[in-house]
């Protein structure tokens, strides 16, 4: 991504039904009014913004007892998906602009197409104070948003949303960073799935850089693909209070803007989500304009210059 002459295609998802709530469908636009393609496109790439994806509710997948509105989230993932696969395949780097955090069982899914096709690893740094690694089984709010890690790891096929045989994510491969806040079934099992956990503790005790650049060195080491999921409550509810699921003692926008700039001069980054921003409870578009700075940081935007140093 540190190729300015890419292209760039922005894929609204004005999606709210796997929160539980109203206002993230509102995420889309509050993205754009914040500048979102004129900072990308300020910095030399080749925008595109596809328009906001609408999918009628899916009448083959009926109305699930702990899986709310899963005919309108599976319809949603189907769409997801295929135009994330599609984007990526005609070599643009897709962006999604949620919408709530389920719409990455598509995105991550058609990453993952992706990546099998070029024979290399998808690898996922999902940013968040959720691990959202539960099922129907296990969630105690039975939203789709706390449940698309297990989705795209193939730990929770509780519904023929996409095909069974489509390319999983080893969980191993998903590194979480920001997290606070778990349920205990969802412990036990990123525990078992060995999912790589950097909770606030670890960020405290580490620091931020420690931590990115053994990630980096990692997906790296494997010629991976890595997918960015970037959820607004990663950040401190001070930082970013627009987002329905605000945890206290999240991360800084200094530690935000460092995982930036360092996955940025990382050249790894093959495409990225920027979902739950809930803009009918956002303070005037404060939160709005830090996802826009962060993500113009990914894709290259610096304070100054830097020496090149050895690592
Ligand atoms: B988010 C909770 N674990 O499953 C659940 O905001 C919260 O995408 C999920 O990270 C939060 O309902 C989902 C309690
Ligand atoms: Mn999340
Ligand atoms: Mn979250
Ligand atoms: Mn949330």
């Amino acid at each position: 991504m540190n190729d300015k002459t890419k292209a760039v295609t922005l894929i609204g998802v004005p999606l709210e039904e796997g929160s539980g709530r109203g206002g993230c469908a509102m995420g889309p636009a509050a993205l754009r009014i914040a500048g979102i393609g004129s900072a990308l496109g300020e910095l030399g790439y080749r925008v595109t913004d596809a328009g906001d994806l609408r999918p009628a509710p899916a009448t083959d997948l009926g109305e699930h007892p702990k899986a709310h509105e899963l005919p309108v989230v599976g319809a949603f993932a189907r769409a997801i998906e295929d135009r994330t696969y599609r984007a990526a395949a005609e070599g643009s780097l897709p962006v999604l602009l949620g919408g709530d955090h389920s719409l990455s069982m598509g995105s991550v899914s058609g990453m993952a197409r992706r990546a099998a096709e070029l024979g290399r690893p998808l690898f996922v740094l999902w940013l968040d104070a959720h691990a959202d690694f539960n099922t129907p089984a296990t969630s105690p709010s039975g939203n789709i948003h706390g449940m698309p890690v297990a989705f795209y790891c193939g730990k929770a096929e509780f519904a023929p949303i996409l095909p069974a045989d489509r390319p999983f994510v080893d969980p191993r491969h998903v590194y979480q960073v920001g997290i606070r806040s778990v349920d205990d079934e969802e412990r036990l099992a990123i525990a078992e799935n060995g999912v790589n956990v950097f909770d606030m503790r670890a960020i405290d005790e580490e620091g931020m850089g420690a931590i990115m650049r053994r990630i980096i060195a990692e997906v790296s080491g494997a010629n991976g693909l890595l997918h960015v999921s970037l959820d607004v409550d990663f950040l401190d509810p001070d930082v970013a209070p627009g987002v329905g699921t605000t945890v206290p003692g999240g991360a800084t926008f200094r530690e935000a803007h460092l995982i930036m700039e360092m996955l940025h001069d990382s050249g790894l980054v093959s495409s990225l989500d920027l979902v739950e921003l809930n803009p009918f409870l956002d303070d005037r578009g404060k939160s709005a304009r830090v996802i826009v700075e962060l993500a113009a940081s990914l894709f290259g935007r610096r304070i100054l210059d830097r020496p090149t140093r050895a690592a």
